[in-house]
């Protein structure tokens, strides 16, 4: 099936302050993406199942935020050999450092491509999505040149305020 090739994960809905990060950073690239809120420990089933009919309905990279002993990105990863990019979402006392460690630690054999805690992480999250699927999209390649391009040029243009 032709579903959307991104599919943005959050174990619940106060997450999408941050996961909206990665939105923004989807719709900038003009990447269609479906969003759900589903929990490893609230709807463990829910979980397994979205990852394991994941591929036949066309995704081709999940992206996962989840706060306090996050283990949402690390359960679909084991239910589906498509990458998992996680989220560590900075949501406990810990300020994210709980979910950093519990994304990034995947036991080796099934990995998590876990970026940096909080919003910042959630729109490397997507920008990592979308060079996977740029590998077979030439038009993707042309869009992530172009965005560095222009990082390049608005750090170079901050320069001239001191000329
Ligand atoms: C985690 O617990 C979620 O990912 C969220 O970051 C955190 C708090 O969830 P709520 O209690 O706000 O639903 O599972």
């Amino acid at each position: 099936m032709n579903g959307p090739p991104v599919a943005v994960l959050m174990g619940s809905d106060s997450d999408m302050k941050v996961m909206e990060g990665a939105l923004e950073m989807l719709r900038y690239f003009d990447v269609p993406y479906e969003v759900k809120i589903l929990s490893a420990h609230r709807a463990p089933e829910e979980v397994a199942s979205f990852a394991k009919t994941a591929e036949d309905r066309g995704i081709k990279v999940i992206i996962a935020g989840a706060g306090w002993a996050a283990h949402l990105a690390g359960a679909l990863a084991a239910n589906t050999i498509i990458p998992v990019i996680g989220v560590p979402i900075d949501s406990s006392p810990l300020q994210g450092l709980d979910a950093l460690l519990s994304t990034v630690q995947m036991p080796p054999g099934i990995p998590v491509a876990t970026v940096s805690i909080g919003k910042g992480g959630a729109k490397n999250a997507a920008i990592l999505a979308v060079e996977i699927l740029s590998l077979e999209d030439k038009t993707l390649r042309e869009k992530l040149i172009l965005y560095r391009l222009s990082m390049k040029e608005e750090i170079m243009k901050k320069n001239e305020a001191f000329l």
